[in-house]
């Protein structure tokens, strides 16, 4: 009779193996996601791929779950550790790309925020598109925003908002650019999921983002302006 210890992720078809790695990223399975990045990666699934449909597509479904209170914060956290494992490995092969550096970007989630995989992944694509990224965090303030600009002379700075409490500290920034004159250095672009075009051009950012790979297409056209 066949056990459980029979089961080999390489006996699935594609289909199969995407959906055993949403099931895993869902139940916080941190080793089995791994194991299953890197199997979609032995079979010739791009990085890109992997990410969007592995990973991405399972926190969705978290995301849903929490949002109905089938999920709770700790079963959230372990589906966050998971997600982490997989992109940790994704990560060398989205940022290595060979392409020359094409400007420098600060981002970080803002202040009373703590979500951060969204951004992380924000940061890999930029990296990956040879944009020097100078990543603050989680949690942060719009000194701290204002300082790594001043410090690293970036031309772009990129904020992340998981929270509809959160997401209006975007213009505390923007405001706060504009008050030490500084507004005109740096072209400001907004992420996260409760963010629209509407809030955007509300708090004067330069661009809304709905997505990573949106985030470098916006990025790239403003650094070669
Ligand atoms: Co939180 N959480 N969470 N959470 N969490 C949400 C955001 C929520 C929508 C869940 C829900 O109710 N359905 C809800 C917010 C509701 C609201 O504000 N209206 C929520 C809540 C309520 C909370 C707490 C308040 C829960 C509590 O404590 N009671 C708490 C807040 C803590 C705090 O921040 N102060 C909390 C905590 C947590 C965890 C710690 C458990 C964990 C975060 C772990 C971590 O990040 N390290 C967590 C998670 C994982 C989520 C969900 C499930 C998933 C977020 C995620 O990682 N998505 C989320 C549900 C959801 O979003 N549907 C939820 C995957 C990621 C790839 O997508 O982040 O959208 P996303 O990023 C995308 C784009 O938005 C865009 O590109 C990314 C890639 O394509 N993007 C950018 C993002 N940032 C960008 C910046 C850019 C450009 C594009 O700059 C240029």
């Amino acid at each position: 009779m066949a056990d459980q210890n029979d089961f080999d992720i390489r006996d699935l078809n594609d289909d199969e193996l995407i959906e055993t790695l949403n099931d895993d990223l869902y139940d916080g399975l941190a080793d089995e996601v791994a194991e299953g990045v890197n199997e979609c990666l032995r079979r010739g699934m791009t990085p890109n791929e992997t990410l969007t449909l592995g990973l991405v597509g399972g926190m969705q479904i978290v995301g849903e779950d929490f949002g109905a209170g089938v999920l709770f914060v700790p079963e959230v956290l372990m589906a966050a550790k998971a997600m982490k494992a997989g992109m940790a490995i994704l990560r060398p092969l989205l940022a290595e790309t060979g392409v020359s550096k094409v400007g420098t970007a600060v981002i970080g989630t803002v202040k009373g925020d703590i979500h951060d995989i969204g951004k992380n992944l924000v940061s890999m694509m930029w990296e990956g598109a040879g944009i020097e990224v100078i990543d603050l965090g989680i949690n942060t303030d719009a000194d701290a925003y204002l300082k790594a600009i001043e410090e690293n002379n970036a031309q772009l700075l990129g904020m992340s908002a998981l929270l509809t409490t959160t997401m209006p500290y975007m213009g505390v920034v923007i405001e706060e650019l504009k008050k030490r004159d500084m507004r005109n250095r740096v072209n400001v672009l907004v992420g996260g999921a409760p963010l629209n075009d509407a809030f955007s051009e509300e708090i004067e950012a330069d661009a809304y983002c709905k997505d990573a790979a949106v985030a470098v297409a916006v990025a790239k056209k403003f650094l070669s302006m």
